[in-house]
């Protein structure tokens, strides 16, 4: 976007039963993209996909996560890549500093699933604590140096915004609380960030303006 381009490199070759070389050629193409010196933006799928890409960066990134949800699952019944693992995985990977959780206040976490992330030294900010901090106080969280990954599952924003969604939750940020958190963000990192947009949910990640 600096240069005014931007490509459409099309969608990831999706195989249905090897779900194995599906995640492989996402974190290929992202490492393909990368290398060319853009900045990826992966639009489709959903947050069982975002560890995919993730594993693509060798920098050292932050992670802030909007989302009515964790998606910190356990790994039970032999079930480790739905869309509620993503982020168990990025938060293990080696180049994970750690993850701001933004919006989360889904009437099936139970406290335990908040406490699991916390206990794995990671920051949630509930609804309620999203609305006193405000945008502003969002980007202060985030810190000055490294790059920042952000991922946006849309069911951060209000039920009564997506009615496609499936797993949208009531007590939501409105558009603008959205909008306004990103470009707090931008302006705050010098290393900031562009999105993925994943059927009902997306990711956002960043981009060093310099
Ligand atoms: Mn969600």
């Amino acid at each position: 976007m600096r240069d005014g381009l931007i490509a459409d490199v099309g969608d990831v070759d999706v195989h249905p039963t090897n779900v194995e070389r599906t995640f492989e050629n996402i974190t290929g193409m992202t490492r393909a993209i990368l290398e060319r010196g853009a900045m990826p933006v992966a639009l489709g799928g959903d947050h069982s996909i975002t560890d995919s890409i993730f594993r693509a960066f060798d920098d050292k990134l932050h992670v802030i996560h909007f989302d009515a949800h964790t998606d910190f699952a356990t790994f039970d019944h032999d079930m480790q890549h739905t869309n509620r693992h993503a982020f168990r995985h990025v938060a293990a990977l080696p180049n994970t500093l750690r993850l701001t959780q933004v919006g989360i206040r889904s009437l099936r976490h139970a406290p335990a699933q908040i406490e699991d992330v916390l206990a794995s030294g990671n920051h949630v900010i509930p609804i309620n604590e999203f609305r006193e901090l405000g945008p502003e106080g969002i980007a202060a969280l985030l810190p000055a140096g490294p790059r920042v990954y952000v991922s946006i599952d849309v069911d951060v924003l209000d039920m009564s915004l997506i009615p496609g969604c499936v797993s949208a939750e009531p007590d939501g940020m409105m558009y603008a609380d959205l909008r306004d958190s990103l470009e707090a963000s931008h302006r705050h990192t010098p290393r900031c960030c562009w999105p993925r947009l994943c059927g009902s949910q997306s990711s956002y990640w960043t981009h060093e303006r310099a």
